[in-house]
């Protein structure tokens, strides 16, 4: 079927249509649409049986960007890499993803389950809603998925060969200049910020040490090809149920068409950065210091039980590793405090960003006085500032939680 774009109407025909229909749906089912487009790029639909119990989500990438009309041209590829990294993630990390149903290139669409018990995490979030087992969760997703997808699970020439099908040009050509080169520069760009913060950006784009940094964190998304990341891990790209009776949450990893071939530590990082991001921004949400500070702490907990299961789950991964150099102990340990320094690296550019770049986040977006949310950008770009400067000196989560302890003036024994 050549390229159209759907709407609620055309989706129904288009999945009626498609050969693998009665694979999903029973022959002749009445089925209705609801369109429930959410993030920057894309359509997005759900259809479902009438009075039935079966559903998929039908994703579709536009020849631009959706936020921003036609004037943004986007190539449709971005699909493609989704369904590639989708594959990856569901072979790596079974039950983390939504399942897979069929890949249209032609109509640069996605099939996929629909997790009509889960939202997106973000919103809940912002309204303080702990989700039992996230950081866990994520750390163990990371673990499998960038072990799987490195040289120390593929053969040299696997990895290479799978490295090919992930040239995800435009998408990887976007996050350079939105995350590592216009927050940090005046020109070119597409920055969006309060005018009550133009003292804190003219100093951050003064600070010479600061820049250097983000040059090497930027150099090293652009050159070093450790594994497959799924390239944009913020909270937008995280679905939960809400906790059953016993207190147990389903979480999934969607969205992962920024996937490319590039350094473990910018999806841990980017992770992180908005876990702290939603910490900070609690100053203008939470209704009490009491609600911020237990939020934040969870949080804070969060940020580092992701980066304690990762780290146990690649230690064990490691023991399977053929090739004897991934065996060495000692290298083992400086690998994984290297993505460890990475991480912490690229949170603190993701956090910048999200400030005074062009894709901000709701968590600061949404607080409605707007002294207090110049008050908590301050707080971000200083703590993002804190973390870009200090990176190459964290030797363990227990030094970056003590940065963020104090940051957030949070009294916890650590
Ligand atoms: C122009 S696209 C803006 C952002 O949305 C995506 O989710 C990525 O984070 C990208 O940087
Ligand atoms: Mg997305």
């Amino acid at each position: 079927m050549p390229y159209h774009i759907l709407n609620r109407e055309s989706v129904l025909e288009y999945v009626r249509g498609h050969p693998l229909f009665d694979t999903v749906f029973y022959p002749g089912a009445a089925l209705e649409s609801q369109e429930i487009s959410d993030g920057n790029l894309n359509l997005v639909f759900r259809v479902y049986e009438r009075g039935g119990e079966r559903s998929v989500l039908v994703k579709q990438a536009l020849p631009y960007l959706r936020v921003a009309g036609e004037g943004w041209p986007l190539s449709k590829a971005r699909a493609g890499f989704e369904a590639r990294a989708l594959e990856q993630h569901h072979l790596a990390a079974p039950g983390r993803v939504p399942q897979p149903k069929w890949f249209d290139e032609e109509m640069a669409v996605n099939v996929m389950e629909d997790l009509r018990r889960h939202q997106v995490m973000r919103a809940p979030m912002v309204a303080r809603v702990q989700f039992p087992g996230l950081g866990r969760t994520v750390g163990e997703f990371l673990a499998a998925t960038l072990f799987a997808t490195s040289d120390f699970a593929l053969l040299s020439a696997e990895k290479k060969r799978l490295g090919t099908q992930f040239v995800n040009l435009e998408l990887c050509e976007l996050s350079e200049a939105l995350i590592f080169t216009e927050p940090f520069y005046s020109r070119p760009s597409r920055n969006r910020y309060s005018s009550a913060l133009e003292a804190e950006v003219q100093s951050l784009w003064a600070d010479a040490e600061v820049l250097a940094q983000v040059a090497y964190l930027k150099l090293r998304f652009m050159t070093d090809t450790q594994a497959l990341l799924h390239g944009d891990l913020h909270t937008g790209s995280l679905m939960a149920t809400l906790p059953d009776a016993q207190g147990q949450c389903d979480i999934r990893i969607i969205d992962p068409e920024f996937a490319f071939f590039g350094p473990m530590g910018f999806d841990v990082g980017l992770f992180m950065a908005n876990l702290l991001l939603n910490a900070v921004a609690q100053q203008g949400h939470a209704p009490n210091l009491e609600q911020r500070q237990t939020y934040r702490r969870y949080l804070l907990e969060q940020l580092a039980l992701c980066w304690r299961s990762f780290e146990s789950g690649f230690l064990m991964r490691f023991e399977t590793a053929s090739n004897p150099s991934w065996l060495e102990p000692g290298f083992q340990k400086s690998f994984l405090c290297s993505v460890l320094q990475d991480s912490v690296g690229y949170a603190g550019c993701e956090m910048i960003r999200r400030t005074i770049g062009f894709a901000h986040v709701l968590d600061l977006d949404s607080i409605p006085d707007e002294l207090e949310r110049v008050k908590a950008e301050r707080e971000v770009l200083e703590l993002g500032r804190a973390l870009i400067g200090s990176h190459r000196k964290i030797e363990s989560i227990d030094v970056l939680e003590r940065i963020v302890v104090e940051h957030l003036q949070l009294e916890v024994l650590l």
